[in-house]
């Protein structure tokens, strides 16, 4: 049988509940909501500030990571969140808060800009026509959202803040003595007086226009740079670090990415790494997500320490200081800007012939090993596996304990962008160091004494001993000693020693680098930044914002042979001359002059940083959100105390990049007092993936899914065997099941159900169309429960429900209650199935309290049926706002099991207990019972067995 074409069992006509029934009832019902705005969240001032009923409820704010529209419009896959939050925000709204759930668009970004450059569409005619095809998609399944308060990012009034927040970035700077940013205006201040000296030493009045900026550039957190970025030919833009793979090609195209020396906007995200790190623990994240984020930002703790070369000191960053005795080389980034300054004309007397890699002269050999190393990325120079490279500078420096001279090598696999671009070499305790000194023959010193039995002469070792949690050895020098003491004691020993010499300090790097805040594209935010004649930078006034993008003729930036490493970018809106050459008076008493427009863009992730705070207040013309609504549905509550969205829920690949600039943003927008809340997502939830089955051929080229047959579990498309694998699901591997089937087949509440009902929501499955019936028969089921299928009339009775209909129906809320408010749909469907199955064959008719406690129950995941039986109940206000049922305690528990107590091995009492009744609880209800008491006569007891729930024996 093939995968999508079994045919849902239909009713003959009339009153069962068919696919063309739920067609009717699910439309029908999506435009009453619509028209009655059912789902829209009243904001505390306003309509909400006159209802104090309201405003006392508890809020609950409820987001999706939201979609690009994309034009390939969504397969079953992609609603597995959009449903998962619904349900919940239903079920909230349902347990009496005020619930914020909508959903914008993301809609910059490479796709729509490639399509114009393709078919000549303008990016914005094809990314609305892709919005308006999703929104299509999206209200069939039902999905309660205020869409009052959704965007999409491309929309002027949405960016004009997005550049109005660049703004406050760009005039702001971060102040390490408070621990936050501050106004720029406030360091233009202390400079001008004299509290704060100007780096250079000379009088802030004295400094020239440019001179000030250059000054001011260091300082903001939105600034201009010229040093190496990842430039991609092939794309013809330069790429943030986290876009660049692990074999250091574009993630976008695959396409090679070098460094070069371009001036680009960078967001000065480091000065942050403390705050984004500590702020982690008190976020509800998943552990894996926040490990990802403590990793990439990765803090280290160790030492700068100098050693002499000539004049200079070359400074190196470690983790280990305590192993400082063990250092016997040096190794500079090759490109180091200061070994231009010391390498000698010629090789020292007797230098290895490895050293030099056969080069004539020092400055030889460096050029020719620069050149190479320049060939290669980070990741590459920093693989485990690859075999370490590397020259002689001719040159030696002093280790500052031992006082030994140690020869400087340049090798890349030390990076210049981390640290200080320089290490000293443990080859003992270093297993790249060890790799390195083994290649070119360099001392090894043990300093740290094995603790595997390996002895403490390196001569013998097959790689470097590394560990924390080891005593040093052979390291005692002038005025002072480490050995004998364990690495913790000795690293503080060392340090002290450096610090007070003036040679070294203890301190803290980050692997965290600036982000890269600029793009060479069409299809994003311009910045709202001219130059002026000295080429100094300005902001735009505020009035001056949305700066919109110009209509050009060509959308794309210019590419190049994606290995022209040599090429420079030209982006798009350059060729715009009459909108980058400009008069304006911005209003800095300069009057109107020539001004040259910025001309990059920003990148996609500008418009998700912040997105959040609009959806509480998206029609604001005077401010990104009113301070007051903010603090209401984000600020910091006892449960979060830095503020943040209730429940953001999204896929794990977020997990660095957008959650991280998020953070970033929302960081500086609550430390100049935008807001009240100094993170965005207080709760994460990723959720898992639906996979769908691929049918390859014999060439191993995907075939459509839906034409597949199976017969004795194998699988043929057009008379030939395919093979079956579990893959994701998409156009390109022909297996795209899109939610409108599943729809037209069963209705949106079949979909959702069963979407739900697939496994725990954070796990990923396999789509099985066959599957989706079982979810269909479940609503068919309830269906019948209430209303009669020959008829069309509510089949319910007005008599007292049985006792075990109670229990069921009670044991249910609770469960499904609980399910629900912890994200656990799949047993919440379970425990209601189980439900609705008892009333299936109770053989009564449904008393009227258990059938409108049951419509309640599904509601949140069914809520068009639920609407719809709601309603034929008799009522005429919505299901959406009722109350979710509370079960009563007294049918919750289990029946009762009979616990036999004796005395000396004699029956003295049965007691009729819970089933799950624990050991000690057993105990006590035994040993306290009035007729044990009576038996016991007031003797010792020496020993009480307890077997629960069944039995106690007391021994006396
Ligand atoms: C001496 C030493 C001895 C080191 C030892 C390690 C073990 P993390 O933890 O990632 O911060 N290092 C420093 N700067 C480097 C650079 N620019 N490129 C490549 N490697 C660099 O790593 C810090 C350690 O990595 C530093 O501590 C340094 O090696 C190396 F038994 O110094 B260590």
């Amino acid at each position: 049988m093939s995968e999508t074409n079994t045919p849902a069992p239909e009713a003959a006509e009339g009153h069962r509940y068919t696919a063309a029934m739920a067609a009717d009832i699910e439309a029908r019902w999506q435009d009453v909501w619509d028209a009655e705005g059912t789902y829209e969240a009243p904001n505390p001032t306003g309509d909400l500030a006159g209802d104090p009923a309201v405003a006392a409820r508890p809020k609950k704010f409820i987001m999706d990571m939201f979609p690009y529209p994309s034009g390939a419009g969504l397969h079953v896959g992609h609603p597995l969140g959009y449903i998962a939050t619904d349900v919940y925000a239903r079920h909230q709204r349902m347990t009496g808060h005020n619930v914020l759930h909508t959903l914008g668009f993301d809609a910059f970004g490479l796709p729509a800009e490639q399509y114009a450059v393709q078919t000549g569409t303008h990016p914005r005619v094809s990314t609305e026509a892709n919005i308006e095809n999703m929104k299509v998609q999206l209200r069939r399944l039902g999905l309660g959202h205020d869409k009052r308060r959704s965007f999409a990012t491309i929309d002027p009034d949405y960016y004009k803040w997005t550049q109005w927040i660049f703004l406050q970035i760009y005039n702001s700077w971060y102040d390490a003595d408070a621990g936050k940013a501050r106004p720029i205006a406030e360091l233009i201040a202390a400079f001008e007086d004299g509290s704060r000296a100007v780096p250079g030493g000379r009088a802030w009045a004295e400094l020239t226009a440019g001179e000030r900026a250059d000054v001011l550039n260091e300082y903001r957190l939105a600034y201009s740079s010229d040093a190496p970025v990842n430039w991609c030919p092939g794309l013809g833009t330069v790429l943030a670090n986290e876009e660049v793979t692990a074999d250091g090609r574009s993630e976008r195209g695959n396409f090679p990415v070098f460094k070069a020396k371009l001036s680009q906007w960078n967001m000065r995200i480091t000065a942050y790494a403390d705050r984004l790190l500590d702020d982690l623990e008190a976020l509800d994240w998943p552990e894996a997500i926040k490990l990802q984020q403590r990793n990439w930002i990765g803090r280290s703790e160790g030492a700068r320490v100098d050693f002499a070369l000539g004049d200079e000191a070359i400074t190196v960053f470690t983790t280990r200081p305590d192993t400082l005795f063990g250092a016997t080389y040096m190794v500079l980034a090759p490109e180091h800007p200061l070994v231009e300054k010391f390498i000698p004309a010629a090789w020292p007397e007797g230098t290895h012939q490895v050293w030099t890699g056969g080069y004539a002269t020092p400055a030889e050999a460096v050029a020719a090993y620069r050149k190479q190393a320049a060939s290669k990325s980070d990741v590459e120079r920093q693989a485990e596996a690859k075999d370490k490279t590397g020259v002689f500078t001719g040159e030696y420096a002093v280790n500052p304990v031992s006082g030994e001279k140690v020869p400087v090598f340049i090798a890349d696999y030390v990076l210049m962008g981390y640290g200080t671009g320089a290490i000293m070499a443990v080859p003992a305790h270093d297993s790249r160091d060890f790799e390195f000194a083994r290649a070119f023959e360099l001392p090894i010193r043990c300093v740290v004494e094995p603790t595997d039995g390996r002895g403490t002469d390196p001569a013998e070792w097959d790689e470097a001993f590394v560990s924390y949690d080891a005593k040093l050895v052979n390291s005692t020098g002038e005025g002072i000693s480490l050995d004998g003491l364990g690495v913790v004691a000795a690293k503080a020993a060392i340090t002290d020693w450096l610090t007070g010499r003036g040679i070294g300090e203890g301190t803290v790097n980050f692997r965290l680098r600036d982000w890269l805040f600029s793009r060479q594209r069409y299809w994003g935010e311009p910045f709202p930044i001219v130059y002026d004649e000295d080429g100094v930078a300005h902001a735009l006034p505020e009035s001056m914002l949305p700066l919109e993008l110009p209509e050009v003729e060509d959308y794309s930036p210019r590419t190049f042979e994606p290995d022209d490493a040599d090429s420079q970018p030209e982006t798009p809106l350059s060729r715009k001359s009459d909108w980058v050459n400009v008069e304006l008076d911005l209003g800095d008493g300069r009057g109107v002059r020539s001004y040259r427009r910025e001309t990059n863009t920003m990148p996609n992730w500008a418009g998700s940083c912040w997105y959040e705070l609009r959806y509480l207040d998206p029609n604001n013309a005077d401010a990104l959100v009113d301070p007051e609504i903010e603090q209401y549905w984000m600020g910091p509550r006892e449960s979060a105390p830095h503020g943040g969205v209730d429940l953001y829920v999204g896929g794990a690949e977020h997990a660095v990049l957008h959650l991280l600039y998020a953070r970033f943003w929302s960081k500086v927008l609550f430390d100049l007092g935008h807001v009240s809340s100094a993170e965005p997502f207080h709760k994460l939830f990723n959720q898992g993936m639906i996979q769908a089955y691929v049918y390859r051929d014999e060439r191993g080229f995907p075939v459509t899914a839906t034409e597949v047959e199976e017969r004795d579990g194998k699988f043929f498309f057009e008379g030939e065997q395919v093979k079956r694998e579990l893959g994701k699901m998409g156009k390109s591997l022909k297996n795209a099941v899109t939610p409108e089937t599943i729809c037209e087949e069963y209705g949106a509440d079949t979909l959702r159900l069963y979407e739900m009902a697939m496994g725990p929501l954070d796990v990923s499955r396999p789509w099985d169309t066959r599957a989706v019936v079982g979810q269909y028969r479940l609503l068919q089921r309830l269906w019948r429960n209430v209303v009669d299928e020959e008829t069309g009339a509510v089949t319910v009775v007005d008599a007292e429900p049985s006792e075990q209909t109670l229990r069921a129906l009670h044991k249910a809320i609770d469960g499904a209650g609980g399910d629900l408010a912890g994200l656990r749909f799949n047993t919440a469907i379970a425990k209601i199935t189980e439900l609705n199955n008892f009333l299936t064959k109770a053989g009564e008719p449904l008393s009227r309290p258990v059938a409108e406690q049951l419509v309640k129950l599904v509601a949140p995941l069914a809520p068009h049926i639920a609407e719809e039986l709601w309603h034929r109940l008799g009522h005429t206000d919505s299901v959406v706002h009722q109350d979710f049922p509370v079960a009563d305690p007294a049918y919750v528990v289990d029946e009762t099991v009979t616990c036999v107590v004796q005395v000396k091995g004699k029956v003295k009492a049965r007691l009729e207990v819970p089933p799950a009744i624990s050991e000690a609880d057993l105990e006590q209800l035994a040993v306290t019972d009035e007729a044990v008491v009576a038996a016991l006569g007031g003797a010792e007891i020496r020993k009480v067995i307890v077997r629960a729930p069944k039995l106690v024996n007391i021994v006396i």
